[in-house]
């Protein structure tokens, strides 16, 4: 059997009920060959790059799987396709956009993946919620832990408590 690896994932939304497809995208992960870890809170974040859109819910999740790289790309898009994502504009409006911002110490650059994910260390919506769950992390790929432009709307625990209702008691939560 393929030993697990670890991954962080980034997950946005600003389309329709954002906290819900939050948690739909991730009960979606969890029941596609991810095992959750831990996760941040969720964040209300400003729009980056196309900025005439609504604001954003981000997050990002710790997961372990035994997927590679390329599958576990493929998971993140089914999920996305689950939640009827419509690609429209670059970096316009989603329900759900999942982007993996790691995984181990691997460096990629195919054609339809790269990590470390090209744009985390730009981003206060991916870099305030990995520094909050996982400041070791940020010293490690000296992240800057910027926050301007993100506001914490759910403490993590309280995602976590949804989540549960939602995967089961039994889930791995
Ligand atoms: N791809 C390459 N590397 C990766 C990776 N590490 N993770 C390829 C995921 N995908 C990766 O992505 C385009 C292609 O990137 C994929 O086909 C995949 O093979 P996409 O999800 O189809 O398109 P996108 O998300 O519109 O483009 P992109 O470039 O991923 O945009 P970003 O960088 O994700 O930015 N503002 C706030 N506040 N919060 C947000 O969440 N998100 C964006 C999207 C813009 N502004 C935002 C937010
Ligand atoms: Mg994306």
């Amino acid at each position: 059997m393929k030993p697990f690896a670890q991954t962080w994932l980034s997950l946005g939304s600003n389309l329709g009920d954002r906290l819900e497809n939050l948690l739909a995208g991730t009960a979606f992960l969890l029941s596609h060959g991810l095992e959750w870890k831990n996760g941040s809170g969720v964040y209300e974040t400003e729009p980056v790059g196309y900025t005439a859109q609504p604001a954003f819910l981000n997050m990002v999740i710790h997961a372990k799987t035994r997927l590679s790289p390329l599958a576990l790309l493929e998971v993140c898009q089914q999920a996305e396709k689950a939640l009827l994502r419509q690609r429209t504009i670059r970096w316009g409006p989603r329900t759900l956009d999942v982007d993996i911002l790691l995984i181990d110490d691997l460096i990629l650059h195919l054609s339809a993946l790269t990590l470390p994910h090209p744009r985390m260390a730009e981003r206060a919506f991916v870099l305030g919620p990995l520094g909050e769950m996982d400041p070791g992390l940020m010293t490690k790929w000296t992240l800057p832990h910027l926050t301007e432009g993100i506001r914490l709307q759910m403490p993590a625990s309280d995602f976590r408590d949804r989540l549960s209702r939602i995967i089961g008691e039994d889930g791995a939560v």
